[in-house]
C-alpha cells in the first residue's frame, strides 16, 4: 500500500506510516465470531457467550447488537438457550456441567488452544509433571490447566521462577506453553528450564501459535524504523500487550495501547518522521482504519505496509454449524 500526498491537503505536516503485516484477526479469532453469529443466525437471539468471544469491546458490543449475551460463568446461562465458549478454551468442568445440565452448547476454543490441551493430556498419561509456561489468571490458562485434575500442572510465568520452581522428584517432566506469550521471552525460559532437567519433554512444534509469532515478528521489523508504535488491542488482549513489549524491546522508543481511534491523540505523533501501527490478533481492521483517519485529521499521511509473512490459514467451523 502507497499513498502519496495530495497538493490539497500540503498544510498538513507528512507523517510515514509503518503498517505491519500480518496484524489484527487470526483464524481462530475469524472462527469464534463465525460461530457466534452462526449460532444466532440458526436458533436466534439470545445466544450465550461464556466469556468475551475474544478479548475486544468492539466485537463484544457488536455481537450483542445482534442478539449474544455475554456471561463469565454458565451459572448465567439458562438452561434452554444456546450457550458458546470462548476462544480462549475452558477447563473440562465447563462442558462437564453444560452436559450435566443438558444445556446445547458449542465450543470456540481455538483449534491451535485445543491442540495444546491435547499435549496436555498426552503427556499426563504417560506419567509426566506439566510446566505450563504462561500468565496466571489468563483464561487460556485456566482453561489448559483445567484439562487436568489439581496439582498435575504448574504454571511457570518467567524466568525466575523457571530457576526456582519446585517439581516432583519422582516423575519425569514436560512443559506446554500459553499460545500467545512473546517468543523471546518463551525462549528464555525454556532455556532455563532445560538447563535445569536436561530432559524435560518439549512441544513437537511450538505452542505459541502462528499469529502470535508472525505479529511480532512484523513489530519487530518495524521498531527500529520508527520513533512511535501504536498497538490496536485491548488492555486484557495477552497477545495485544505482548506486541507493545515487543515494540520497545526491539528498539522502538515508544509504544502505546489504543482500543480505538478515539483514544489516539494525533498530537502523540508530532514532530515524529516516522510511526509503525499493528493490532492485536483479537482487533478487527476497522479499529486499524479508525486509528489511521484519526491521524489522517492531523497529517498527511505516507503509508508503507511492511509483510514478513502470509497467512493463509483458516479452520472450519465446529460440525453442528456446517450442515
Ligand atoms: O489470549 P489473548 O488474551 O491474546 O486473547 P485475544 O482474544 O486477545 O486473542 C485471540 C485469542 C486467543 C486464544
Ligand atoms: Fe488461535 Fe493464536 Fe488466534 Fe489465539 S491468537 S485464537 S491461539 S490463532
Amino acid at each position: 500500500m502507497d499513498q502519496t500526498p495530495s497538493p490539497a491537503a500540503a498544510a498538513r505536516p507528512r507523517l510515514n506510516v509503518l503498517l505491519a503485516g500480518p496484524r489484527g484477526f487470526c483464524a481462530g479469532v475469524d472462527r469464534a465470531i463465525k460461530i457466534v453469529e452462526e449460532a444466532i443466525r440458526r436458533y436466534g437471539a439470545p445466544v450465550y457467550v461464556r466469556h468475551e468471544i475474544v478479548h475486544n469491546r468492539f466485537v463484544v458490543e457488536r455481537l450483542e447488537r445482534q442478539g449474544a449475551v455475554f456471561v463469565e460463568e454458565l451459572d448465567e446461562v439458562p438452561d434452554d438457550a444456546p450457550v458458546v465458549f470462548s476462544a480462549h478454551g475452558v477447563p473440562k468442568s465447563v462442558p462437564r456441567e453444560a452436559e450435566r445440565r443438558k444445556l446445547f452448547y458449542l465450543d470456540a476454543t481455538c483449534p491451535l488452544v485445543s491442540k495444546v490441551h491435547r499435549e496436555a493430556e498426552h503427556h499426563f498419561a504417560r506419567g509426566r509433571h506439566i510446566l505450563l509456561i504462561g500468565h496466571a489468571g489468563h483464561p487460556e490458562v485456566i482453561g489448559t490447566m483445567g484439562q487436568l485434575p489439581e496439582g498435575a500442572v504448574t504454571l511457570v510465568e518467567d524466568e525466575a521462577q523457571a530457576r526456582d520452581v519446585a517439581v516432583p522428584e519422582d516423575r519425569p517432566l514436560a512443559f506446554i506453553t500459553q499460545t500467545t506469550l512473546s517468543v523471546d521471552d518463551t525462549a528464555g525460559i525454556v532455556a532455563a528450564l532445560r538447563a535445569r532437567f536436561p530432559g524435560i519433554h518439549a512441544p513437537a512444534k511450538e505452542d505459541i501459535c502462528y499469529a502470535t509469532t508472525n505479529r511480532q515478528a512484523a513489530v519487530k521489523a518495524i521498531a527500529p524504523r520508527v520513533a512511535l508504535m501504536v498497538v490496536v488491542g485491548a488492555p486484557n488482549s495477552s497477545n495485544s500487550l505482548r506486541l507493545v513489549e515487543v515494540a520497545e524491546r526491539a528498539g522502538c522508543p515508544r509504544a502505546v495501547m489504543v482500543q480505538r481511534g478515539r483514544d489516539l491523540d494525533p498530537g502523540i505523533a508530532e514532530g515524529l518522521g516516522a510511526i509503525g501501527v499493528t493490532a492485536g490478533a483479537s482487533a478487527p481492521e476497522v479499529l486499524v482504519e479508525e486509528v489511521l483517519a484519526r491521524l489522517a485529521e492531523r497529517f498527511e499521511l505516507a503509508i508503507e505496509e511492511v509483510v514478513v509473512a502470509e497467512e493463509r490459514i483458516t479452520f472450519k467451523l465446529p460440525a453442528a454449524l456446517q450442515a
